[in-house]
């Protein structure tokens, strides 16, 4: 991407310099500059010294040094897609350092240069322009030719700057030094001039009669109109530095405004707005590439609940309703995992209902319909589920709520199947059949997690002389290669006669039968779930305190 913008960016530079129109490009001083330069129609960008040491807040004097210049620049380059010519002053050196110069300047993106015939450290040609001294002929011949076989790419320009004429040197002096300039492979000359009338570039431009593109800088001489240099046959103007001035006019006053008001009121309507620095930022572009691929990667993530039953040891409250709909804290319980799966990026949402299920709203999440879920157990409503499976994802009962953190555990991990495991809560409260975790090792509350897999799930104790690891809390993940085991393991149970009353543990028991490796991550307590009348009561004070 960036070397074909550099090619074409420097072959549009090569064109603008040989075009018959008179062609204009404007002064930019770092990244923001270079788009506002871009945005009002420029097809070209000068990096002029004089801006980016003022920019820096240092003299014109190669006191910014050339690395901090090209650092500068590259951020212009990256900032717009049009050409940038650097003001490289004197080259920043001998034929030696010009030729890394233009190696460097290739590399980043910038598409030609503009060396002056003076000595390192350069002043600007307005302060005592008549005092400076040239350099020598040869020797600035020699710069030019080190940098024109330094460049691999064929179309990148160099400028060669005449300053005959500031130092006080006549149209002979400028044309003897341009044409060996030219000849030494110079794809341009800058004749410049301190005169505040255009007389000097007009002789020279006449003198010279086209022998290789010319460029001007009417700074001084700015009153001149266009057309005089339209009909000189100049070929590109360099507006050199009005961004830089303008935006120090405007910075002068806003400063002195808020010092005066100490309040923003008088200035608020002048300015920028901070969405306009977003625009030129291209904030927009950020906010897209995000849903492209950070918010992507959890928009592919999906969560699928459970919520077919009506829920034993409820029935008052679930007489039209099912669980999943009964207000905890004066929010239904799936309004509450709605709102906690969006806070972990996970906008798809599955429900798999039953029992009520037209009383679910089905605006924010896909409703899949178990009709069977009068006789059928959980494994049936993951069947209806099936052709919603995503290769990400997060299953769990409709009717538990858990801390943030749990959540972000179980997206954490990178294995193929993850459950939670309680090893805290071991005792059940009524009404339910608490899904004991049987598993490799037990919870020894290490800092940095353990690597630990499930052996069995199972209601009653199923080890002899030994209690449970903890508590399966109803929610797994599922992820890449996981999703494949479920489906295959879903498929053989389904052949059984006895698959309408199984539930989740007949499944992760069958997927450990088949050798499918099923990560633990234990918890301590931090969630809960409704199985009764105490439940939602717990419930309601849980979600006050930790779940909102
Ligand atoms: C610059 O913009 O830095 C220039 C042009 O070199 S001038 O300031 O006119 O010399
Ligand atoms: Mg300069």
């Amino acid at each position: 991407m960036l070397l074909n913008q550099k090619k074409t960016n420097t072959s549009k530079l090569k064109a603008l310099l040989l075009s018959d129109n008179l062609e204009f490009i404007l002064e930019a001083h770092n990244g923001i500059s270079a788009r506002i330069a871009e945005e009002a129609g420029f097809s070209g960008i000068w990096a002029s010294g004089l801006a980016l040491s003022a920019q820096y807040g240092v003299r014109d004097n190669n006191e910014a040094s050339w690395t901090q210049v090209v650092d500068m620049v590259e951020f212009m380059v990256d900032a717009c897609n049009i050409p940038i010519l650097l003001d490289g002053d004197t080259g920043y050196g001998n034929f030696n350092n010009m030729r890394r110069l233009v190696r460097k300047l290739e590399q980043r993106g910038v598409s030609g240069v503009c060396i002056e015939d003076k000595l390192f450290p350069k002043t600007n040609s307005f302060i005592s322009g008549e005092k400076q001294e040239l350099a020598n002929i040869d020797e600035f011949c020699g710069k030019i030719a080190a940098g024109k076989d330094s460049q691999t790419d064929d179309d990148f320009c160099i400028v060669a700057r005449v300053e005959a004429y500031i130092a006080g040197w006549n149209t002979a002096e400028a044309l003897r030094r341009a044409e060996a300039y030219r000849k030494a492979g110079a794809d341009a000359i800058l004749i410049h001039s301190a005169h505040s009338e255009a007389d000097q570039i007009i002789e020279f431009a006449h003198e010279w009669a086209g022998r290789a593109p010319l460029v001007i800088v009417p700074t001084k001489y700015y009153s001149t109109p266009t057309k005089v240099f339209r009909d000189a046959k100049i070929n590109l103007v360099i507006w050199a530095n009005h961004l830089i001035r303008s935006s120090v006019t405007a910075m002068q006053d806003t400063a002195r405004k808020i010092q005066l008001k100490e309040n923003l009121v008088e200035v608020e309507d002048d300015i920028a707005t901070v969405k306009e620095i977003f625009r030129l930022q291209g904030a927009e572009e950020l906010q897209a590439a995000e849903k492209q691929y950070f918010l992507g990667t959890k928009r592919d993530l999906k969560a699928i609940l459970l919520a077919a039953a009506q829920g034993s040891g409820l029935e008052n409250l679930t007489a039209d309703r099912p669980k999943v709909m009964l207000p905890v804290n004066g929010k239904p319980l799936l309004g509450r995992l709605i709102d906690q799966f969006k806070k972990h990026g996970i906008d798809n949402l599955a429900v798999v209902g039953g029992y009520k299920h037209e009383t679910i709203p089905s605006k924010k999440i896909e409703l899949i319909v178990n009709d069977l879920h009068a006789t059928t157990g959980e494994l049936t409503s993951l069947l209806c589920a099936k052709k919603s499976f995503s290769d990400d994802m997060v299953l769990m009962y409709g009717d538990v709520l858990f801390r943030g953190y749990v959540l972000r555990s179980l997206l954490e991990s990178d294995r193929e199947i993850t459950i939670i495991v309680d090893s805290q809560m071991l005792e059940s409260s009524t009404n339910e059949t608490p899904d004991y975790a049987y598993c490799s090792g037990p919870d020894d509350r290490s800092l940095w997690g353990q690597d630990i897999l499930l052996q069995q799930i199972s209601e009653q104790s199923c080890r002899e002389n030994s209690s449970s690891d903890g508590r399966w809390i109803g929610m797994m993940r599922v992820h890449g290669e996981g999703r494949k085991w479920i489906e295959e393991a879903l498929d053989q149970l389904s052949e059984s006669k006895k698959f309408p009353s199984f539930d989740m543990k007949d499944l992760l028991n069958k997927l450990v039968l088949n050798g499918r490796p099923i990560r633990v991550i234990y918890i301590h307590g931090h969630w809960i779930n409704v199985n009764s009348l105490h439940d939602l009561e717990r419930a309601s004070e849980f979600a006050a305190n930790h779940a909102k």
